[in-house]
């Protein structure tokens, strides 16, 4: 069984990691990235076959960040996993650097395909899926969504034409945390009740608490059943953070010195 405390720990550090590259590149979007850290450190650290040592194979399975303005969770998790310097996190957003905001595609450091603009992982990942089922491959592709994302049509597209290929080797995850850019998903569009519709499209569908590990690993790890999975997190925007927590001025105010100072303060009291 997984060691849950050890994860937890490494989700801490990478939420360090997130406000730090945060502030210090002055970017945007740090809220998104405290959204789906748990999400991302149990594929990386648990669920994924992927690894500095897998990254050229063939045979590892496909992570896809398809909400790429979340970038720095990704970076994060890559530099953690040993597949990125870790010095190079300074760099996050700066011009000329490798980490650029929105994810550029690099299988050599473990970045499947190039996001950012939003709705599009999922059919790449739909591409991908059927690619590896008619090579008679192994290995799997996981999608990590944004509610947001969900608002795009392409999303319902690639939803709808995957389950009669019964792509059972995709794992789609949505990082649902109500806000959006510039308000909450509910006022933007109707997406509720959205693991319903997941369903009747033809899903395996399961809803969790996208923080809490004891949910995520079992979601993510279910037994293929014939059909795509979907995993409707259900997950707080700039989670971990007390003053940015459900606050949708953090999708795009970068962290002060200040603000970095007391959510690190926050970050390095808590348990794991
Ligand atoms: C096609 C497209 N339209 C607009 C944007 C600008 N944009 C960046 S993030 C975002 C919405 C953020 O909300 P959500 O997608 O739910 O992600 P969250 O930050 O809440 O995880 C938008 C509209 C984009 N990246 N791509």
């Amino acid at each position: 069984m997984a060691d849950r405390a050890a994860l937890r720990e490494r989700a801490r550090v990478i939420r360090k990691h997130v406000l730090t590259m945060s502030s210090v590149a002055r970017a945007p979007h740090v809220a998104s990235a405290l959204s789906c850290v748990e999400i991302l450190t149990a594929l990386y650290f648990e669920v994924a076959r992927f690894g500095p040592e897998l990254a050229q194979r063939p045979d590892r399975d496909r992570v896809i960040l398809s909400k790429g303005h979340a970038s720095a969770a990704l970076y994060a998790c890559l530099a953690e996993a040993g597949c990125l310097d870790p010095a190079a996190l300074a760099t996050y957003a700066a011009d000329g650097s490798e980490l650029a905001e929105h994810p550029s595609r690099d299988t050599l450091r473990g970045i499947e395909v190039t996001t950012g603009s939003l709705g599009h992982g999922l059919g790449l990942g739909v591409g991908l899926a059927l690619g590896a089922k008619l090579g008679g491959e192994q290995w799997r592709v996981f999608v990590v969504l944004s509610d947001g994302e969900c608002n795009e049509g392409s999303v319902w597209e690639a939803a709808l034409w995957t389950p009669p290929q019964k792509l059972d080797n995709l794992i789609m995850i949505v990082d649902f945390n109500k806000l959006q850019a510039t308000g909450s998903s509910t006022q933007i569009t109707a997406l509720e009740p959205l693991a319903d519709k997941w369903r009747a499209f033809g899903w395996d569908v399961s809803e969790i608490d996208g923080h809490d590990f004891d949910q995520l690993l079992p979601a993510l790890e279910r037994a293929p059943c014939g059909k795509p999975r979907a995993v409707i997190a259900h997950t707080i925007k700039g989670k971990g953070v007390s003053f940015m927590e459900g606050d949708l001025e953090w999708h795009y105010r970068p962290p002060s010195a200040d603000d970095l100072r007391r959510a690190l303060d926050e970050l390095s009291d808590r348990q794991s």
